[in-house]
Formats: C-alpha cells, structure tokens, sequence
C-alpha cells in the first residue's frame, strides 16, 4: 500500500494555557498516520506568519480555530489528497502556493502547519523510522544542549521582572545528564526562593515567578542555586535570557546593562537583546558582544530566511532562534536552519509559551544537528514532553 495521502482529520483541542488550538491528522492509504498539533505565542514578533483564529466571540472568546478546521477540511484535503507524504518539499511548495500570501493570511501558518508535520510524522510511520532518523537520514546525530526557562518575567509572568526568562544551560556531554543538572538546580531555586518567603509559582513556561524586580537579583538567585545544587557557575552550568525586547517599553542604555551583566555572571547566550526592527541596535550589540557570547534573534528573524539573509548581511546577531509555527512549513523551516548553520551561526530551536504535548521539534532539532533547545523550565507535562523525547533519542542514539 502506499504512503498517499488518504485523509486528514481535523479538530480543535486545548494548548497548555487553556487556549484552543489546532490539530491535525494525516492518513495515508497505507493505513499509517500521523498526528501534529500547534502550539502559540505570547510575545509574538509582528513579521511572524499569521496565526489565524475565528474572532467569534461566542467560543472561547473569539480564539477559537473553527477556520482553520474548514481551511483543511475544504481547502486543503481536495489539494493534497493522493499527493505522497514523503514528498514533502512538493507537498509544502503547494500548501504555500494553495494560500497564496506572503505571510499566510488565507490559511493560516497554523493550519498548513499541523498538515505539513502530520505528513512528515505519517511517512516516518509508513518508513518504520523513528522521526529524527527519518528527518535526518542516518548521519551521525548528536543531542543538542538544553536551555532550562526557571525564572519567568516579562509577558510570560505577573511579575514585575522586566526580561522575560532567565535560562540555566549545563553543559555536559550526556543531554540526560543535563535534564538531571536541570532539574536539580530548579528544585534547589525553589527552596530558596521558598526561604526568602518569595512565591514559588510558575509562570507559563514552568519558570518560577517571584515577585521581584530586577535583572540581578533573578540572577544572584540563580547563581547561589546552581552552586548550592553541586554545580559550578560558569564552568557546569550556563546562563541564557531572553530579554523579549519587542516588550519592554523603555530600552535605552539596555546594551550598557548587558555588558555589565556579561562581566558579572555567567552568561553565554542573550536573545532578542533589541527590538525586532531596531537593525542599528542589533548590529552595534553585535559588534560590543558578538565574539564573546551569543546573541540569539527570534522576533528579529522569525524563521525566515529573508529576514536571515538580511541580518547576515548586515552583521545583526551570531543566532537565530527556530520556531517552526512563525514561518508555517516544515520546509521552509529546514531551509532557514541550513541556511544559519551554511553562515556559521548558532541554531537554537524552540517551544511557544503555549504549548501541546507534541515533540516533533524534539526530533528535528537532533535531525538538523543543530546546536540548543529551549523547551521551558524542566517542569510541566508540555515542556517535558520535549525533554523527555530527546531522553528517547539518546538511548536509541546509543
Ligand atoms: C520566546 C517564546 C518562547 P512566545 O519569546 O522565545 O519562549 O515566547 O512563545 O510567547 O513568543
Ligand atoms: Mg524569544
């Protein structure tokens, strides 16, 4: 039998705050299927692909993805159906042609994107091939390093911390070793914060969200955690933010506060350190901190590879953070990572701050080889379905 597509099943379920969203499955005439859901931001980029929604206030409040439902059912199912599965860059080249916008207005990015992985997951089935495998072929895989959110301010928190989350990254050859360092360095934040008489609640992404204010207090928190967890600062265990700078009203002197703040702590990895189209800011925080650490853009590049194009020319950042629902195919996704790594870039994949339990983006990573994942804090059944996923990989890996 082959891997044909036979039908696709669309439906509306709940992301991790509550939020509906989208999922698709993908039938093949085989009989194997493949299932993706969509997950969503907060702090979205304004050049993202469009995340379309009913605004029929009657259903949960105008979020509702009925639309996009019809989109799959009318649109795309007569457009894709007998298309085969493993063709993907054909299947996505027509996904992207049937919606015709540049940023996917139609259809939405949500919905072609559920269809474009729910194919990819059906054909890995009907190969028998473990999902990153199937991605990636049979080069030699290597895990990437996790970045753990344990401290969560800006949109993503009720907090009054100005950047949105404080990472901890350990640096182990083991990627299960890191989830355990992890792990332990957030259970021992939490018994600090809980002896300063300080909230222990999380925020979104599973990140605790103290009532604090400042940057260096999040971070002297987390310093005194990794070094009471066992770990050394700076040596086992590394910091990333991400400031969400698209946020923060008021960003003068930020690129002073970062230098500072390189000198003084641990830090490796500052995402989205300016606003997405502040293009002079990126370029002189580059050429400040670019040889020392990097400096990640997400709301700047959107996954898009236009956008690289143009921040590589212009010397804007040394890293792109990946999130496969800002450009809508798993495709043109690949293609902006090979892109990153072909200019000598960091890869950085990434979870929204509304989540499914889907782990697709756990098997492309290892299948792309590229560098970091940052699924949230190592908490929350959406945020560890991804850490646990690449747990899988690495066993099967050895
Ligand atoms: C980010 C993401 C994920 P959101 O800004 O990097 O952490 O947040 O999904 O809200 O855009
Ligand atoms: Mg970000």
């Amino acid at each position: 039998m082959s891997n044909k597509i036979q039908a696709l099943h669309a439906r509306e379920i709940l992301d991790s705050r509550g939020n509906p969203t989208l999922e698709v499955d993908c039938v093949l005439e085989s009989g194997h299927m493949g299932r993706s859901s969509v997950p969503s931001g907060a702090s979205t980029g304004y050049h993202e692909a469009i995340e379309l929604r009913d605004q029929d206030s009657h259903r949960f409040f105008g979020k509702g993805v009925l639309k996009c439902i019809s989109h799959v059912y009318h649109d795309i199912f007569p457009a894709v159906k007998g298309h085969k599965a493993s063709e993907q860059t054909s299947l996505d080249r027509l996904l992207i042609d049937l919606d015709g916008t540049e940023k996917k207005y139609r259809m939405g990015a949500n919905t072609i994107l559920a269809v474009s992985l729910a194919a990819a997951r059906a054909s890995a089935h009907y190969y028998k091939l473990p999902l990153f495998r199937y991605l990636g072929g049979s080069v030699q895989h290597k895990l990437p390093f996790p970045f753990f959110n344990i401290i969560n301010g800006g949109k993503h928190a009720d907090n009054r911390l100005e950047f949105q989350e404080f990472m901890i990254s350990p640096r182990k050859e083991i990627f299960g070793e890191n989830l355990r360092a992890g792990a332990e360095v957030y259970h021992t934040l939490k018994k600090i914060l809980h002896r300063h008489k300080l909230s222990t609640n999380v925020g979104d992404e599973g990140g605790f969200a103290p009532n604090i204010q400042s940057t260096k207090e999040a971070l002297e928190f987390i310093v005194e955690a990794i070094e009471s967890a066992g770990y050394r600062p700076g040596l086992d265990v590394m910091i990333g933010l991400d400031v969400a700078a698209n946020e923060i009203e008021n960003t003068d002197n930020l690129i002073d506060q970062y230098v500072e703040l390189v000198e003084r702590y641990p830090i490796i990895m500052i995402e989205d350190g300016c606003k997405e189209d502040d293009f002079d800011s990126w370029h002189e925080l580059n050429s400040r901190l670019g040889s020392q650490i990097q400096l990640i853009g997400d709301d700047l590049f959107v996954t898009n590879k236009k956008r690289l194009e143009f921040g590589i020319k212009r010397d804007l950042a040394n890293g792109i953070l990946i999130k496969p629902n800002q450009v809508g195919t798993l495709t043109e996704t690949i293609e902006t990572v090979k892109m990153a790594q072909e200019n000598g870039m960091k890869v950085m994949f990434s979870h929204r701050s509304g989540e499914t339990e889907d782990t697709f983006i756990a098997d492309l990573c290892v299948a792309l080889g590229v560098d970091q994942i940052k699924s949230g804090a190592p908490a929350r059944g959406e945020r560890i379905a991804k850490y646990n996923q690449l747990l899988r990989i690495e066993e099967l890996l050895n």
